[in-house]
């Protein structure tokens, strides 16, 4: 079926926002009037935006692969225009087929949620040349924190505690010895221009240095085209604390507390909560204050994260700031109250913060688990297939952000992650109640999907006591999986998809598009499909 579609009966131009004060400086110079924003991203980021743009009042448009012609985004948007097949360098990442759909659009913003180009800082300028305000910060600022070694020299010169290492890139193997030598092993060499784990190497002895900054460097070179590597004094026994801020264009700027993030593998976070077991107020507070000085010191604007290890005495190293909407971003949305979207299109648009730091307390608990179509028994390998039956969790406390529909097929282009859930509780212990019965109510039949290790992780005692580190999983999974999930509810789960297979088809019939006459979205997404189609630059 070729697109463009237009969703059925809505009329009227974008509303009004409702419920807020209006910032004081309307009409000043950094006032950037929004009516129209294009979602830049699919799955359950792009339907968070597109309701926060209705919410706002705001009329919500979507860029879409081939592959995701049929997704919920796609049909919640007042129009969508595709981009391309389905590989993401084809489509999600062609910032000329974007910029494309946007002008087509009349878009006067773009979100880019997260991944794909929520961190390039040439998407950003690129998106500012063409008159399109971009939802995120400022290019130089991304740049700037794009670049770990110039991030750390930086945030060292301003006082910001930072892991002990080198501030400039490594020469050779001899200069990284002598810090080995005097600070001691082991020392991590991470990619200058890297982050999230991508090109580094713990290296626990002198004879282990030369191959390691050699496949540190090959690494760096093929994933960020900069072959640039330093060296960290390697920390053990820490946990991964990030804090959440957000920083007006009018020098505002907030902390709102502490995401826990220790409970990951292989450097993809698996479970994340507010507030963190490790922190009191005292220390929260010396750590936003830290999280704040980052901020100035990078004229960082939008929402943003400051990531921190935490040794074991509760003492912060900063390590990077990611410039973008996270994907845990709800549980901090769940103790604060603060809607972490909303505000980002806010300050983009030049409202002025209305948040005051000495209000943002954390109120109770919230845990989120992230969902992945990968199998938790088999050694966490990717498991593709159709949807062929859902039922989601509701009820008190509980959040699940998914775009996921019966009938979507999970290929292998995309990121894993098909649904977050979360549970807020007054407490940690009522959260992870919250949890446990949640994911007994929630089924996705046709893959399968780490909700059993989710189940064994939300009793296992350690857990439950907060007792983690940065090696949590790692040393937990043999107990988590295996024979710990039993033998499950798969009668239950082949009722259900015997008897959504069954109308399958007819639920498909329903829900194409009315066959009303083509509006002016229908042309201009048809205008951009063909412009699209033509051969790229990269
Ligand atoms: C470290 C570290 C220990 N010591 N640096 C991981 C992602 C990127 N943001 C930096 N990361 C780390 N940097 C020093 N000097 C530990 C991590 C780290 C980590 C390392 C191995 C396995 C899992 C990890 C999870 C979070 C952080």
């Amino acid at each position: 079926m070729k697109k463009p579609r237009r969703s059925a009966g809505r009329s009227g131009g974008p509303r009004r926002p409702r419920g807020r004060p209006a910032a004081p400086r309307r009409g000043g110079p950094a006032t950037r009037p929004i009516a129209r924003v294009l979602i830049a991203n699919r799955g359950e980021i792009a339907l968070r935006v597109l309701r926060a743009c209705r919410e706002m009042g705001l009329s919500p448009v979507i860029v879409y692969s081939e592959a995701d012609r049929d997704t919920l985004p796609v049909r919640l948007a007042d129009a969508a225009f595709c981009v391309g097949p389905a590989a993401a360098s084809a489509s999600y990442l062609d910032i000329d087929a974007i910029l494309k759909a946007a002008r087509a659009a009349r878009a006067d913003a773009v979100h880019p949620g997260y991944g794909f180009l929520a961190e390039n800082p040439e998407f950003a300028r690129a998106c500012e040349r063409a008159s399109l305000t971009f939802i995120g910060p400022p290019p130089e600022a991304m740049r700037l924190m794009g670049d770990k070694v110039e991030a750390r020299r930086l945030m060292e010169k301003r006082g910001v505690p930072v892991i002990p290492g080198l501030l400039d890139r490594a020469a050779d193997t001899a200069i990284i010895a002598a810090f080995a030598r005097k600070n001691g092993y082991p020392v991590i060499l991470k990619a200058a221009a890297g982050g999230g784990g991508k090109g580094m190497r713990v290296v626990r002895e002198e004879s282990g240095l030369e191959s390691a900054l050699r496949a540190a460097r090959s690494e760096a070179k093929a994933s960020f085209g900069d072959d640039g590597v330093y060296a960290e004094k390697f920390m053990e026994n820490v946990r991964h604390v990030e804090i959440q801020i957000l920083a007006d264009a009018h020098g505002n700027a907030v902390h709102l507390g502490e995401r826990e993030c220790s409970v990951q593998r292989r450097h993809q976070k698996l479970v994340e909560e507010a507030p963190s077991v490790a922190l009191d107020p005292a220390r929260r507070g010396r750590m936003g204050s830290i999280a704040l000085e980052v901020v100035r010191a990078s004229g960082y604007r939008n929402a943003g994260t400051v990531e921190f290890l935490l040794d074991a005495k509760g003492n912060p190293y900063f390590m990077e700031v990611n410039a973008r909407i996270q994907v845990e971003h709800p549980v901090t949305e769940l103790v604060t109250g603060v809607d972490l979207v909303r505000s980002q299109i806010e300050i983009a648009r030049g409202d002025v913060l209305p948040l005051r730091q000495e209000r943002l307390r954390p109120r109770g608990w919230a845990i989120e688990c992230r969902i992945l179509a990968e199998d938790p028994e088999n050694g966490f390998r990717p498991s593709p297939g159709r949807i062929v039956g859902l039922r989601l969790p509701s009820g008190p406390g509980i959040r699940v952000d998914t775009a996921l529909q019966a009938g979507d097929e999970i290929s292998l282009h995309y990121d894993a992650l098909v649904a977050k859930l979360l549970a807020w509780g007054p407490d940690r212990g009522e959260a992870i109640a919250r949890l446990r019965r949640a994911i007994d109510e929630f089924l996705i039949a046709g893959i399968r999907t780490t909700l059993p290790f989710h189940k064994a992780l939300l009793v296992d005692p350690d857990f439950v006591a907060g007792h983690l580190d940065i090696a949590f999983v790692d040393s937990a999974l043999p107990r988590l999986t295996g024979a710990a999930s039993g033998p499950g509810p798969d009668a239950e789960v082949a009722a259900i998809a015997a008897a959504v297979r069954a109308t399958e088809e007819a639920d498909r019939a329903a829900r194409q598009v009315p066959a009303a006459g083509p509006g002016p979205w229908a042309l201009a997404g048809r205008r951009a499909q063909m412009e699209t189609r033509i051969p790229r630059g990269h």
